[in-house]
């Protein structure tokens, strides 16, 4: 059968579903914010099996927000804003300390919103790169922006030695499916503008109900 797993994978289709994830009045659906994600992991998958710890929590954290969309409550949980309304009013939200909600929605959500802020600085350093500029690099500098200063020594250092073995530009590129060089440009000069949208309404959101530290 042709089903879309069987098409060849290519980033352009990944990162426009996170052009769906906006509404009319800005709100994120959680359906397409997830699916993006579900795209990310299949690209890690596809760089081999070195990553496959890092996938594994990606999948994990989807998983977990997939069960409340399919859930009862699904209905709750359409957008992130929702989401978070719900789950705050009815108290299933830890808020200092892991308790009775070690898997709450907002918590989940917070750990992918994190690695989302490195998604948009390494894709904005692999926009701006040169031909002779290396990808290992250009992830630990944005990793070390962003996801690091939420994680322990050793997840630090299990990523660190993942970095290193990431391919090359040409290839990285290569594996990315779009085009030549100037087409992957143009494509991540078109997505990243959304990603960061995506991003800051979410964080300005957190923000508002101070739930950038959940535990
Ligand atoms: C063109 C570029 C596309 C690249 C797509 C790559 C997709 C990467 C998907 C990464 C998703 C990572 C989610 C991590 C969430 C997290 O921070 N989890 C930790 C905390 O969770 P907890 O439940 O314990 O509070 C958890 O401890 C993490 C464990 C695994 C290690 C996570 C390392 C993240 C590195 C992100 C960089 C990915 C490098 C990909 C290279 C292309």
């Amino acid at each position: 059968s042709v089903g879309v797993d069987n098409q060849k994978f290519c980033l352009q289709e990944v990162l426009d579903t996170f052009k769906l994830c906006l509404s009319e009045n800005k709100e994120v659906y959680l359906e397409h914010y997830v699916a993006g994600w579900r795209g990310l992991v299949k690209f890690l998958n596809s760089l081999g099996s070195v990553f496959g710890f890092i996938s594994k929590d990606a999948v994990n954290k989807i998983q977990i927000l997939v069960t409340f969309l399919n859930g009862e409550n699904g209905s709750q949980y359409v957008t992130v804003q929702s989401m978070v309304k719900y789950e705050l009013d009815n108290q299933l939200v830890d808020l200092t300390k892991r308790g009775s909600y070690p898997e709450s929605g907002c918590r989940t959500l917070l750990r992918l919103h994190r690695a989302l802020r490195w998604l948009e600085l390494f894709l904005e350093r692999l926009r701006t790169s040169t031909e002779d500029s290396k990808t290992s690099a250009m992830c630990s500098e944005s990793y070390n922006e962003s996801l690091a200063q939420h994680h322990p020594w050793a997840i630090r250092k299990a990523s660190g030695l993942a970095f290193c073995m990431l391919p090359g530009r040409p290839a990285f590129f290569e594996v990315m499916n779009v085009g030549p060089p100037e087409q992957v440009v143009a494509m991540l000069g078109e997505a990243l503008p959304l990603i960061s949208e995506v991003y800051q309404i979410t964080e300005d959101l957190y923000a508002q109900h101070n739930l950038l530290d959940l535990p």
